[in-house]
């Protein structure tokens, strides 16, 4: 059995939740903020038995999307001047991490 940890965009969340659900998938959302834009985004938890991985991970693949995203930075030009210098990041599609289960139990 296998854990998918995924971090959708906020703006695809949604869609690849309704998809995965249709699938027959199921998910566990959590409302999470990155770290580095410190905006939200979702992050879904799915326990899988490890012969529909495959068809969960290309559900997620086929309806998260990448962005590019402008994002503010400041440096220093000396004499105690700072500069704004937008800087464009991409940003997803989804990020995945997959996990083996040691157990898994419902009480
Ligand atoms: P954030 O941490 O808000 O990052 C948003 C996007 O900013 C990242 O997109 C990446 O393009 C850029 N970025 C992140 N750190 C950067 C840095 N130090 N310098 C320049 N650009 C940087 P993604 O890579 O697609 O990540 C989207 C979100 O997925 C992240 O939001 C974070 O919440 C999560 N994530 C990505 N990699 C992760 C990892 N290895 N572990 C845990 N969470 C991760």
């Amino acid at each position: 059995m296998k854990l998918l940890l995924a971090i959708l965009n906020h703006d695809d969340a949604h869609t690849v939740i309704k998809k995965l659900t249709e699938g027959g998938y199921p998910v566990t959302k959590l409302a999470t903020t990155g770290g580095f834009l410190q905006s939200g985004n979702v992050t879904v938890i799915l326990g899988l038995e490890d012969d529909k991985l495959k068809g969960a991970l290309e559900c997620i693949e086929k309806y998260s999307n990448s962005r590019r995203q402008v994002v503010p930075t400041t440096s220093e030009m000396g004499l105690g001047y700072y500069s704004a210098m937008p800087v464009e990041i991409t940003v997803g599609g989804a990020t995945v991490f997959v996990l083996n289960v040691e157990g898994f139990h419902k009480f």
